[in-house]
């Protein structure tokens, strides 16, 4: 059963229409799924896409989002993501409805979809990952851990190839979501409108008062209404002189974080890709 497409699987090529139906259908479940969380599916989905993209080396070209390897253990137990099986799930009757999509050009196209049903920029997107075997799992520890500061990030994301604006132009998609004790171990939102894409993650960054959050659990932040968190490495970002002139840049002018976010996400959504196709689509927001 391809989709209706008519076709045999072999003959079968899809056009952008036909991923444009699957853009449709992820922002309908979207739009179905309001009872998760803070109202959206929204933000573990970003944090799938990017969970399987941030696993690249530029120097070995292993991981990155082709290959969509978190399907397989030991990758899936990997504790930096844990708690997204709720995310691959969500994706699972998309992917039984429309099985010519690879896993991972999906993940990757529901990153895309959500972040732009949540209000963000359009983000350019093409297919063309393959899936591959277990054989294909990164080691564990290619994730960045919250817990460190501004050197860490340097090493992880220069792993991946991102500079220094590109680290804090990503740094920005925090405005979304949330932490969760029994996923990472931390607890609470960034922001006070997880579902919302904003600037709002570097405003606050700036202007609120974070101070250590007394408690059992991992070292984290809270500001004065203990109502919104930071974690070791979005501090980093205003800790360190560098990372910080582009904080101030993004607080200042959302419509310059939204450009540059859509080039680095779409850049993180594409490492390690072997593209055939040269063409970058855009997808047109679904109404509410
Ligand atoms: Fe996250 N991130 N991230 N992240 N992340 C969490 C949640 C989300 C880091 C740690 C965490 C990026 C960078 C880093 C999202 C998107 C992005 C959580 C909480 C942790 C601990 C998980 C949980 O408990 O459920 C670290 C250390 C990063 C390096 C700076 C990216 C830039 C900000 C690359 C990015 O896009 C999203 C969205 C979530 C919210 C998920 C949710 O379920 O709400």
């Amino acid at each position: 059963d391809f989709a209706g497409a008519g076709f045999s699987p072999k003959e079968f090529i899809p056009t952008k229409e036909d991923y444009a139906k699957i853009y449709e259908e992820i922002a309908k479940r979207l739009e179905e799924n309001e009872d998760y969380d803070d109202g959206s599916y929204g933000p573990v989905l970003v944090r799938l896409a990017w969970h399987a993209s941030g696993t690249y080396d530029v120097e070995t070209k292993t991981g990155g989002s082709n290959g969509a390897t978190m399907r397989f253990q030991p990758e899936s137990d990997h504790g930096a993501n844990a708690g997204l099986k709720a995310a691959r799930d969500f994706l699972e009757p998309i992917k039984a409805k429309f099985p010519w999509i690879t896993y991972s050009d999906l993940w990757t196209l529901a990153g895309v979809c959500a972040f732009q049903q949540m209000g963000g920029p359009v983000i350019p997107w093409r297919p063309g990952r393959a899936d591959g075997d277990i054989s294909a799992c990164t080691p564990d520890g290619r994730l960045p851990d919250a817990s460190k500061e501004q050197k860490h990030l340097r090493a992880i994301f220069g792993r991946m190839g991102f500079n220094d604006q590109e680290i804090v132009a990503l740094s920005g998609a925090h405005a979304l979501g949330r932490c969760h004790t029994d996923r990472s171990g931390y607890d609470g939102p960034w922001t006070h409108s997880p579902t919302m894409v904003t600037n709002n993650f570097y405003e606050i960054l700036l202007d609120e008062k974070w101070n250590w959050k007394k408690w059992g659990g991992p070292a984290q932040y809270e500001d004065k209404s203990k109502s919104r968190m930071m974690l070791p490495t979005d501090m980093a970002l205003v800790k360190d002189r560098e990372f910080k002139k582009y904080v101030e840049k993004y607080a200042k002018d959302q419509e310059a974080w939204f450009k540059d976010f859509s080039d680095v996400i779409a850049k993180l959504f594409e490492l390690g890709v072997p593209f055939k196709q040269e063409e970058k689509w855009t997808f047109k927001v679904v109404d509410a």
